[in-house]
C-alpha cells in the first residue's frame, strides 16, 4: 500500500475548506429552532393571557434558556485568556537529514496552522498586559495528523517536575480566602513558593524582566521549553528545542504603561493581533531550532533534559528553517480559541519526546484537562481540531458523538472486516516511538545534574542590558512590595542574593529588608547577548502614531508626513477633540478616528504634533493633550513636533523636551523630508532609554 493512499494532499486551504462545512450566516435566514422548526415570535414567552403564566408547553422558550443556561464551560485552569488566528506554515528547506516530519521537507508546502496566545495566571476576563508568561501554542494540521508545539514566550519554566505544577499554579492564582489578586503573581503566597522552591530562580529572572509585558503578541518570542527529539528516515535522533523568531523583533512595554493598557484597553494585545490582520499585514514568526547529537548529551554544564535550562545560542546556534504566517481571524472565538484543544502529545513521526519530567507529566494532563473542559471524550471532533487528514480507529460513542461509525465491527484484531482499521508499518507512515534504552531504579528523586538553580538566572541578569536590569529591580521591587509577610520577603531576598548580590541588595532597599551581610551570588561571568531585547530587529512596521490635531492643523505638512509614514508601514491615526472631520490651514479635511477621551497615548507607539497655530492654540486649551504628551515622553517613545507644535511638546513635557534622544522637531514647515525620516527612524528604535524623563 502506497505510503500515503487515502490521505489528503494538505495545503494552505485545507483546513479552511473543512471549517466551511461548519461556518453558518445567520444573514438573510429565518429563524428557527434548533430542530429546524420556523420560530413565528421570539420576544414573547406563551402564557395563559397576556397577564397569565407562561406555560411549560413552551418549547422555544425552554430551548432557547436552556442553551443559555449551558453557555459556559470551564475555563482552562491556566492559559483561561487566550485569542487565536489562522495561518500557515513553510519550511524554507528540506530537514530530511534531521527528521522525517513530512511538513518539514517541502518549501512548497503550506501547512495550515492555528495558534493560540495567553496569559497563564488570570481569569478569561483578566487584562491583555498583565505581567505574567504567555502561552505560544501552535497546530500544525499536516497530512500526517496534527502536531502541537505548545510552548511559552520564555524558553525555561518555574519547576523540573511536573508533580509540583499543582503546587506552582495554586501558589500564583488567587489566594483562596478572598481570591485576590487577579491575574497577578505580587502576593505572598506565589514569593512564598519561590523562595521555598529554589528551581524557580531562572524563570522568576525572567519574568520579572521585560518578557513578561510584551508589546505585542507579533513582537514576542515563542519556545518548545522542553528538549524534544528529531528522528530521520535513518532512525537517527538528535535532541532538539524549538524556537519562534519574530519578524518585527522582539519588544515590550513599561510597565507603568502595561498598567494603563490594562484599564484602558484590556484586549490590547487581542485587538491589537486581531486588527494587524484584519488590515492585511501578516504575522510573522520564524521557526528555529537547536539541535544537539545523542552523543554530546553530557558535554555540556547543564543537563540538557532540565527545564529549567536554556542553551545558550552563542554555543547551540538557532538554525532557522521555516516560517509561519497569520493571515486569517477566526470567525469565532468561543467555537475556535476556546475550543481548541492542544496538546504535547500531539506529534508526527520525526519528532519524538525526551525525558524531562516535566514534559512527561504534560504529556498525561493536557488530555485530562480537555476531557472535562470540553465535556468527554470526542473534543478531536471539534471543528478547529479535527486533523485534516483521515482518522479511523476502533473508538466508539461517548458525549457529543459526531462521526457516524458503520458496520458492526468496533474492535481489533478482527476477521468480519479484514482486522480493519489496521495498523500501519513505520513505512506506511505508522508512529513508532523511538527506542531509547532505558534502565533505572523505581525512586522519586531528581538527579544531581538538575540541582544548579543558580548559574543561569545569573547568565540571564549578566546578559541585561543596564536599563533591562532597572527594570528587573522594579519589577521585584512592586511584586515582592506587596508580599505581606516580612519573612517571605526576606527569604527572596536571600534567595537572589545566591543569584547576584547587587541584585539583592537592590531589591532589599526597596521591600523594608536588611540587605544580605554577605553576597552569595553565582560566579558564573558568561553572557548571551541574545538574550537581550536590546539586540533585536528594529522596524517602523505596524507602529502606531497618534497624530494630535485640531481645525485648523497644517494640512501640507500632515499630508506629507502621513505619507511617508504610509510608506513606511506605520499606521497613523487622527486624535482630535471630538469625533469626525477636521480642517485643516488650507481647508484640507481629515478625519478624526478617536479622541482624547476615547484614547490615551499607552495605546500608541508614537505621538506626532503638528503645526498650525489655530490647531495648536485648541490643544493647548486641553489638559488631556497635554498629559497625552507628557505620558507619551516619560514612556520613553518617539515624538515629533513641528512648527506651532513644538511649543506645546515644551509645555507639556517641560522645556528640556525637544533636545532629548527620540525627540524630533522641526521648525521648517518645508522640511517634511528629513523630518519624516528622522522620525520614522525614532520610532523604528521601540524605546529611547537614555532620555531625562
Ligand atoms: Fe501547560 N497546561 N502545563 N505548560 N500550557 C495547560 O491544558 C501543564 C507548561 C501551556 O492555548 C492546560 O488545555 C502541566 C509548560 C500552554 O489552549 C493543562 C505542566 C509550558 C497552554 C496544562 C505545564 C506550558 C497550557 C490547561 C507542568 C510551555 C495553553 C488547559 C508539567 C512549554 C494551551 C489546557 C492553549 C495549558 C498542564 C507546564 C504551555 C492543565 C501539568 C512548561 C501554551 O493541561
Amino acid at each position: 500500500m502506497n505510503k500515503h493512499e487515502g490521505r489528503r494532499k494538505v495545503n494552505e486551504h485545507s483546513k479552511d475548506q473543512q471549517l466551511e462545512h461548519y461556518r453558518s450566516d445567520n444573514r438573510g435566514k429565518k429563524m428557527t429552532t434548533n430542530q429546524g422548526l420556523r420560530v413565528s415570535e421570539d420576544e414573547h414567552s406563551l402564557k395563559a393571557g397576556v397577564r397569565g403564566p407562561t406555560l411549560m408547553e413552551d418549547f422555544h422558550f425552554r430551548e432557547k434558556m436552556t442553551h443559555f443556561d449551558h453557555e459556559r464551560i470551564p475555563e482552562r485552569v491556566v492559559h483561561a485568556r487566550g485569542f487565536g488566528a489562522h495561518g500557515y506554515f513553510q519550511v524554507y528547506e528540506p530537514m530530511t537529514e534531521y527528521t522525517k516530519a513530512k511538513f518539514l521537507q517541502d518549501p512548497s508546502v503550506k501547512t495550515p496552522v492555528f495558534v493560540r496566545f495567553s496569559t497563564v495566571a488570570g481569569s478569561r476576563g483578566s487584562g491583555d498586559t498583565v505581567r505574567d508568561v504567555r502561552g505560544f501554542a501552535t497546530k500544525f494540521y499536516t497530512e500526517e495528523g496534527n502536531y502541537d508545539l505548545v510552548g511559552n514566550n520564555i524558553p525555561v519554566f518555574f519547576i523540573q517536575d511536573a508533580i509540583k505544577f499543582p503546587d506552582l499554579v495554586h501558589a500564583f492564582k488567587p489566594e483562596p480566602h478572598h481570591e485576590m489578586p487577579q491575574a497577578s503573581t505580587a502576593h505572598d503566597t506565589f514569593w512564598d513558593f519561590v523562595a521555598n522552591n529554589e528551581e524557580t530562580a531562572h524563570m522568576i529572572m525572567w519574568a520579572m524582566s521585560d518578557r513578561a509585558i510584551p508589546r505585542s503578541y507579533r513582537m514576542m518570542e515563542g519556545f518548545g521549553v522542553h528538549t524534544f527529539r528529531f528522528v530521520n528516515e535513518q532512525g537517527k535522533a538528535r535532541f532538539v528545542k524549538f524556537h519562534w523568531k519574530p519578524v518585527l523583533g522582539i519588544h515590550s512595554l513599561v510597565w507603568d504603561e502595561a498598567q494603563t493598557i490594562a484599564g484602558k484597553d484590556p484586549d490590547y494585545h487581542r485587538r491589537d493581533l486581531w486588527e494587524a490582520i484584519e488590515r492585511g499585514d501578516e504575522v510573522e514568526y520564524e521557526l528555529g531550532v537547536q539541535m544537539i547529537d545523542e552523543e554530546d548529551e553530557f558535554k555540556f554544564d547543564f543537563d540538557i533534559l532540565d527545564p529549567t535550562k536554556l542553551w545558550p545560542e552563542e554555543m547551540v546556534p538557532v538554525k532557522i528553517i521555516g516560517k509561519m504566517t497569520l493571515n486569517r481571524n477566526q470567525d469565532n472565538v468561543f467555537a475556535e480559541t476556546e475550543q481548541a484543544a492542544f496538546h504535547p502529545g500531539n506529534v508526527v513521526p520525526g519528532i519524538d519526546f525526551t525525558n524531562d519530567p516535566l514534559l512527561q507529566g504534560r504529556l498525561f494532563s493536557y488530555t485530562d484537562t480537555q476531557l472535562i473542559r470540553l465535556g468527554g471524550p470526542n473534543f478531536h471532533e471539534i471543528p478547529i481540531n479535527r486533523p485534516v487528514c483521515p482518522f479511523h480507529n476502533n473508538q466508539y460513542d461517548g458525549y457529543h458523538r459526531m462521526t457516524i461509525n458503520q458496520g458492526p465491527v468496533a474492535y481489533h484484531k478482527n476477521s468480519l472486516q479484514n482486522n480493519d482499521p489496521a495498523p500501519a508499518s513505520e513505512e506506511e507512515g505508522g508512529y513508532v516511538h523511538y527506542q531509547e534504552k532505558v534502565e533505572g531504579r523505581k525512586i522519586r528523586q531528581c538527579s544531581e545534574s538538575f540541582k544548579d538553580h543558580y548559574s543561569q538566572a545569573k547568565l540571564f541578569w549578566n546578559s541585561m542590558s543596564p536599563v533591562e536590569k532597572e527594570h528587573i529591580i522594579s519589577a521585584f521591587r512592586f511584586e515582592v512590595g506587596k508580599v505581606k509577610s516580612k519573612d517571605v520577603r526576606r527569604q527572596v531576598v536571600a534567595m537572589f542574593n545566591r543569584v547576584d548580590g547587587d541584585l539583592a541588595k537592590q531589591i532589599a532597599a526597596g521591600v523594608g529588608v536588611k540587605p544580605p551581610e554577605k553576597d552569595e551570588g553565582s560566579k558564573v561571568t558568561l553572557k548571551s547577548p541574545a538574550l537581550s531585547q536590546e539586540n533585536t530587529v528594529q522596524t517602523p512596521v505596524t507602529r502606531t502614531v497618534a497624530i494630535l490635531a485640531e481645525h485648523g492643523f497644517d494640512d501640507t505638512e500632515v499630508g506629507r508626513v502621513m505619507k511617508a509614514f504610509h510608506k513606511a508601514g506605520i499606521i497613523p491615526e487622527i486624535i482630535s477633540t471630538a469625533l469626525g472631520i477636521i480642517k485643516g490651514d488650507n481647508g484640507k479635511e481629515m478625519e478624526a478616528v478617536n479622541t482624547l477621551q476615547t484614547v490615551d497615548s499607552v495605546l500608541y507607539d508614537a505621538v506626532y504634533i503638528p503645526g498650525g497655530h489655530e490647531s495648536v492654540e485648541r490643544l493647548k486649551k486641553q489638559t488631556a493633550a497635554l498629559d497625552f504628551i507628557h505620558e507619551a515622553f516619560g514612556h520613553y517613545k518617539a515624538i515629533g513636533a513641528s512648527g506651532e507644535g513644538i511649543a506645546l511638546l515644551l509645555s507639556a513635557a517641560g522645556s528640556h523636551a525637544g533636545s532629548q534622544p527620540g525627540v524630533i522637531t522641526s521648525r521648517n514647515h518645508k522640511d517634511t523630508d528629513s523630518f519624516s525620516k528622522d522620525l520614522i527612524e525614532a520610532i523604528a528604535r521601540h524605546r529611547h532609554w537614555n532620555r531625562k524623563v
